[in-house]
């Protein structure tokens, strides 16, 4: 069992809401709706105690708590044995002296032989101590602003942030003793497992506390002046220039941090900067700067499914089909699917009457699409080699089409007619006798039609209404009208890929495991942030559970690659489906586009696309991918319908030891051979040999009788 993390944090107060924001936006989700004073986290090994902020550094410092969120101020004031981890950048305030506005205290030293009032008296005194001032501490709770007025003291010693509350006390700040902020601090002595654990969040922390201090400024400026103001832009390696419709001016585009943008406003407008624009970053897609290796494992982390209760309501499915055949598909397609069906087959009629229902143009993209993977898989046709490998040896082998096959064509919310070429022009080419296609009827009992075209183009003419589990069962048992396969191939929901991996267990071969689609772009200053938006979304609209990753060089590409998803996504049918998918995307800063591809090589992302200055040299170094787009002009969308390549590629880390569908997924590969008398009297002392140290005589004997001869 893995320890808990355990971190005390203000009850109710200034800094809880802060406290609370900060965990959140670290992704960590700690539910307090009852009020408790212990919570677990919900997905992170944290445990939050919820204290009195003056209690936190005592309970850190006798380990009840392993850390805690709390104000500098107090960390001073208890004067407990912590280490300050890490600054958190709210709950900022100061210590400071005040005065009344009007009265004899003019100066520091003035406070001499004066009483003033506080509940900070350790602060305070440690800091007259320093100044050799001589004044008397009047330790008060609360409400320490009424003192002067109420005669009990003639200064005060009290936190400001505004400042309106001395202001309405008619006081006034005469000396800032201390300055502070919310921090993250520690217990001295955690343990190995703990330390590990605060690293993990200190991690996100740091991530988080980055991406709030930048910002996107836009800004235009004449061209005469850019040299000038690119020098004065700071922090950015690069700004982006692009030239403005208006001749003579530019836009630049660059992330700089808030206090530098403060800094520097006065001089880009001296410099003749107009248009400044100065963009809040919200961020849709978690950004990660510079991770240490160490943390790698944390980015390249898949969601994870949970298929458990899955599998029996599955597995039920199969056995029903499996007893019953076509009855009890046509039961559950009533069920599932919402139609009452006669027959399962799709008849010659339906085929040939999808020709006319869709527009030539669609035709035609279908049939450029279909020659072209035609022509890649045509390629893959191994010939025929006969190898001696010694006088009168002969080897080789003949790949055979696997006899019978099943495709799988989901329905649902895209029709993937697309699929239909990528899986039945290789089945074709591998040679396989029987090729047959399930897909789920509309609630009409109809195909769509684009299904049917492509399917047929390709030759494919057993085609059957059914969908979903049934459809994989009927595929792996066979039933009075859907032939049993040996091989199951195509894409489908949790419950078709359920389906498929129990009937695997059954001795019925599938194409692969199925996950999640997914694309990783790694993207240098050199990538175009629209182009990069565009592919991210094409892939994050396959669905809720897609994911999308950016590993970029460049501040500048990461930020504008965001914006520019912002602006497209709005335009998307399917936007809601990219909103969610893009909630467990990540993009993801890094040094180096070496760093990038090794982050990538162990991520194995199903679709890599390499937007970089040397794309193609880079290809070289690419050790794990299912298939990769090289360079600006090669989106994913284009190896998805009709490039030529197959779209039907391992996800979820599969890459790192699966290849894609292609004519060798559909071809078993027979080996062969021949000796001649003389071949077999030079390889037959070598076999007795090891025949007989295996024990294995009869082995031995097959050899021995033919050269008795
Ligand atoms: O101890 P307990 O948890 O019960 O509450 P608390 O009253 O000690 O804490 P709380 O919630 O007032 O403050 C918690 C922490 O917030 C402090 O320890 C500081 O680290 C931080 N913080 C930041 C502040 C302020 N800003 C602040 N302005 N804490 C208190 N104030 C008070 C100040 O004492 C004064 O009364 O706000 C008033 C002044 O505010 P302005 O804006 O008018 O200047
Ligand atoms: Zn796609």
């Amino acid at each position: 069992m893995t320890e808990n993390l355990k971190i005390a944090v203000q009850k109710k107060g200034r800094l809880y809401d802060g406290s609370m924001t900060l965990l959140k936006e670290c992704g960590i989700d700690v539910s307090n709706g009852n009020n408790q004073l212990r919570v677990q986290a919900a997905n992170f090994p944290l445990e939050v105690f919820f204290l009195r902020d003056d209690d936190i550094p005592e309970y850190v410092q006798d380990a009840v708590a392993d850390i805690g969120f709390v104000g500098e101020n107090v960390i001073v004031e208890k004067n407990k044995q912590v280490t300050s981890v890490e600054k958190l950048g709210f709950g900022k305030c100061r210590l400071s002296i005040a005065i009344p506005k009007t009265g004899a205290i003019k100066t520091v030293a003035d406070l001499n032989g004066k009483k003033i009032a506080t509940s900070y008296p350790l602060a305070l005194s440690t800091y007259l101590k320093e100044k050799n001032i001589n004044a008397t501490i009047q330790e008060i709770s609360g409400s320490v602003e009424i003192a002067p007025k109420i005669g009990l003291a003639e200064a005060i010693c009290d936190l400001v942030s505004s400042g309106s509350t001395l202001f309405s006390n008619e006081l006034t700040e005469l000396e800032t003793i201390l300055k502070s902020e919310a921090v993250l601090i520690s217990n001295k002595n955690l343990s190995a497992e703990k330390q590990n654990l605060l690293d993990k969040l200190l991690f996100r922390i740091k991530a988080v506390k980055k991406a709030k201090n930048n910002k996107y400024v836009l800004l235009n400026a004449p061209n005469d002046k850019l040299d000038a103001i690119v020098k004065i832009l700071p922090g950015m390696k690069s700004p982006t220039i692009l030239p403005l419709a208006e001749s003579g001016w530019s836009s630049v585009h660059s992330v700089i941090s808030e206090n530098d943008f403060w800094e520097v406003i006065e001089s880009l407008k001296a410099n003749g900067a107009q248009g400044i624009l100065r963009l809040k970053r919200i961020m849709m897609i978690k950004v990660i700067q510079h991770p240490d290796r160490k943390d790698w494992q944390e980015i390249i982390k898949r969601p994870v499914f949970e298929n458990v209760s899955l599998e029996k309501a599955v597995k039920k499915i199969l056995d029903k089909v499996k007893d019953k055949g076509d009855k009890a598909v046509r039961k559950y397609t009533k069920d599932f699917d919402g139609v009452k069906l006669k027959k399962l087959t799709v008849s010659e009629k339906e085929i040939k009457g999808a020709e006319s229902l869709l527009p030539q143009e669609l035709k035609d993209a279908i049939q450029q699409a279909k020659s072209n993977i035609e022509k890649f898989h045509r390629s893959q046709i191994e010939e025929i080699n006969v190898v001696e490998t010694m006088p009168g040896i002969k080897c080789w082998r003949r790949s055979v089409g696997i006899e019978k096959v099943g495709i799988y064509i989901p329905g649902g919310s895209a029709p993937l007619f697309s699929t239909v070429l990528m899986l039945a022009i290789p089945a074709v080419i591998a040679g396989c006798k029987k090729i047959i296609l399930c897909t789920p009827p509309s609630k009409d009992g109809s195909i769509n039609p684009a299904i049917l075209y492509a399917a047929n183009l390709c030759g494919v003419k057993k085609i059957f209404k059914a969908g979903g589990v049934q459809a994989i069962a009927a595929m792996a048992y066979g039933t009075e009208s859907i032939p049993k396969v040996f091989k199951i191939f195509g894409p489908g929901n949790q419950y078709v890929t359920a389906a498929k991996q129990l009937i695997q267990k059954e001795g019925i071969a599938i194409d692969m495991p199925a996950g999640p689609s997914e694309v990783l772009v790694i993207a240098d200053e050199t990538a175009v942030p629209e182009f990069v938006a565009a592919d991210l979304l094409s892939q994050a609209e396959h669905g809720a559970d897609s994911q999308v990753i950016l590993l970029t060089t460049s501040e500048v590409v990461a930020e504008k690659t965001h914006m520019c998803i912002k602006e497209q996504l709005n335009e998307l049918p399917r936007k809601e489906i990219a909103e969610k998918a893009l909630a467990n995307s990540k993009i993801v800063l890094l040094e180096s586009i070496d760093e990038a591809i090794d982050l990538s090589n162990l991520y194995a992302p199903e679709h890599l696309i390499l937007s970089c200055s040397n794309a193609e040299e880079l290809t070289e170094k690419i050790i794990s991918a299912g298939s990769v787009f090289i360079g600006n002009y090669s989106p994913e969308s284009v190896g998805d319908y009709a490039s030529g390549t197959n779209h039907t590629l391992p996800t979820n880390g599969y890459a790192a030891m699966y290849s894609g569908v292609s004519v060798d997924s559909f071809v078993k590969k027979i080996t062969f051979q021949q000796l001649t008398k003389e071949g077999l009297t030079d390889i037959g002392n070598t076999v007795m040999q090891m025949a007989e140290s295996e024990g294995l005589d009869a082995h031995k004997n097959a050899v021995a009788i033919r050269l008795k001869k």
